[in-house]
């Protein structure tokens, strides 16, 4: 291979690395971003596009060229070389991925370490799964609800439980997602906790995205992110925490599909 061919094999790599690129980050895979972490995560993202555009465009360039430079010619009967070894090419497809899945690992542990970085004056709130319901408890104000309610800027600590079955809480605008499990023999080595800074006000979806039974589906509870007054005025009206973790969540108020599918599930056993 001429100096001059592989040139031109790395600028059509170049070519479409940049294409690729380019389409790929301008869809908006994750929608609308709702907490201090989002945008970090999106970044991430984009750049884990890029990376994966540039080993697409390299395959993508180097089966071309060997399908177009080593076809065979009319009349060719023969077998191909017997060829053994080239130290350059093996050299180069083991030091170029290590270093490409190197910078993956770290950027991603830089990235972790800041979105997990906890805040002094976090909130807690105690988040409860079970089929196929949700229930969150506030223990530093002492009430209960089936919604999430936040005040908007400050940082939240989720310590997820689960009554039954693994369960897994995400609320997409935030891109906070972590599992569910129930406590019990090796569960309590787990990390059960997540935090996240809602910086948006709005309506979100608690989300299940972990299959966790008939009603996985319509799992699904209210997040209200608002300002700090309104947070407080609706903390006021709350319940007070029940004393037993097994009260039924949808028996604790509030409503939804979640509950609805509770007494379903509950009449079919
Ligand atoms: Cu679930």
């Amino acid at each position: 291979m001429t100096r001059m061919t592989l040139f031109k094999l790395f600028a059509a790599m170049v070519v479409i690395t940049v294409v690729t690129s380019v389409v790929m980050v301008q869809i908006d895979w994750n929608g609308p971003q709702a907490s201090a972490q989002a945008d970090e995560i999106d970044t991430l993202l984009d750049v884990m596009i890029v990376i994966s555009s540039f080993v697409f465009a390299v395959v993508i360039v180097m089966l071309g060229y060997a399908v177009w430079k080593f076809r065979v010619k009319p009349g060719d009967e023969s077998d191909g070389k017997p060829i053994h070894g080239n130290a350059k090419l093996e050299v180069a497809w083991t030091v170029i991925p290590t270093i490409l899945v190197l910078f993956g690992a770290v950027y991603s542990w830089i990235v972790l370490d800041d979105i997990e970085a906890k805040d002094p004056d976090r909130m807690q709130v105690e988040v409860t799964a079970q089929q196929f319901a949700w229930r969150f408890d506030y223990p530093e104000l002492g009430v209960t609800s089936n919604e999430l309610h936040v005040p908007v800027g400050r940082q939240i600590e989720l310590s997820l439980t689960s009554l039954d079955v693994i369960h897994a809480f995400w609320v997409p605008e935030w891109r906070i997602k972590r599992d569910v499990v129930p406590a019990g023999p090796g569960g309590d080595e787990i990390d059960r906790t997540v935090v996240v800074t809602p910086d948006v006000e709005g309506t979100y979806s608690v989300v299940c995205t972990e299959l966790c039974g008939t009603g996985h589906s319509t799992m699904r509870a209210f997040t209200v992110v608002e300002p700090q007054t309104d947070f407080e005025a609706w903390a006021a009206e709350q319940k007070a925490i029940p004393d037993s973790d097994d009260v039924s969540t949808g028996a604790a108020g509030g409503g939804g599909a979640g509950a609805a599918e509770n007494l379903l599930s509950g009449r079919l056993e």
